[in-house]
């Protein structure tokens, strides 16, 4: 497969929710060598740093119930123009940051696809659907709401315009283990696929996923990847503040990203949710890097090299 441009984009986002870490994400993908992990499998990588939204934030204090509001508006804002730029000629790689910063990414990369006439479909590697809005979450914390913002529901009035929402049918969830009942009950109303732990368990990833990408590559379309942390199970993946049992194996994870490497089709990419301040010795920041390296080619053999398959 050809070789490809990527553009790292640290997004020092921790306004999500209340505990503190995920600022340090973005140098944590760094220090566990994600940059040298792409030339070396042969690609073209450009780190542009971290971003910041164009206002500073610092000691706000938070008064209302959702969870700096403001900030995280900012954030989105800025995170949407850069997603925007950079897709042009690249496949940016969002280094988070906590999950707010989807709201950013997602809507960007979807106001580009649009302009480019093609229909844009979003992978959801995630414990949770994130499906809150803001009247439905109880914490207040944004990082439970950027599906709901970038499908267009109700209540995100105060953010900023969507200029394209994402359609239900163009969204697989994989991995869901954590679903609040308001969720589950608006889930269960809408067309978005979503596969829990449960179905893997019992039938696997390959089937949907495998559908799902054949699906996306019929139509043309673009595909963004969102890769939240508690996708894995928090025994391989420990650095992150909303650990559910029951995750995702590291082998699942990788059949995920080899399939994604085979179907060519995945035009950006989130990897959200890491607090190194939880980390054990970066273990988890290696993993998210060794997964990222799965999507982008490294394979452990060519062919399956045995009389026997
Ligand atoms: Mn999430």
């Amino acid at each position: 497969m050809a070789n490809k441009k990527y553009s790292l984009i640290g997004v020092p986002l921790d306004c999500g929710k209340i505990a503190n870490g995920c600022l340090m994400g973005p140098d944590a993908y760094r220090t566990a060598g994600i940059v040298e992990m792409i030339d070396a499998l042969g690609h073209e990588v450009e780190d542009f740093g971290n971003i910041c939204p164009e206002k500073s934030f610092k000691n706000k204090k938070n008064f209302s119930k959702i969870y700096k509001l403001d900030e995280n508006i900012a954030w989105i804002k800025k995170i949407s123009a850069i997603a925007q730029d950079k897709v042009l000629n690249s496949i940016p790689v969002f280094m988070g940051g906590d999950h707010a910063l989807s709201s950013g990414s997602v809507s960007g990369i979807s106001a580009f696809a649009k302009r480019a006439n093609r229909p844009l479909f979003v992978l959801w590697l995630d414990a949770h659907p994130d499906f809150h809005t803001l009247k439905s979450s109880l914490s207040g914390n944004l990082h439970g709401t950027p599906v709901a913002y970038f499908t267009g529901q109700l209540g995100f009035e105060k953010f900023p315009h969507l200029e394209a929402p994402i359609p239900y049918e163009n969204i697989l969830m994989l991995g869901l283990r954590s679903v609040d009942s308001f969720e589950k009950h608006t889930l269960q109303e809408l067309s978005i696929s979503t596969i829990d732990m449960r179905y893997i368990d019992e039938f696997g990833i390959k089937d949907p996923l495998g559908k799902f990408l054949a699906h996306v590559k019929d139509v043309n379309g673009m595909l963004h990847v969102s890769l939240d942390v508690d996708f894995l199970d928090p025994i391989i993946a420990p650095a992150v503040g909303t650990t559910v049992p029951g995750g995702a194996t590291i082998r699942e994870a990788h059949l995920v990203m080899e399939m994604l490497h085979d179907s060519d089709l995945m035009t950006s990419i989130d990897l959200v949710e890491l607090n190194p301040f939880l980390d054990n010795k970066g273990q988890t920041a290696l993993v998210m890097v060794d997964l990222l390296a799965s999507a982008l080619g490294r394979r452990i053999f060519d062919k399956s090299n045995s009389s026997y398959v």
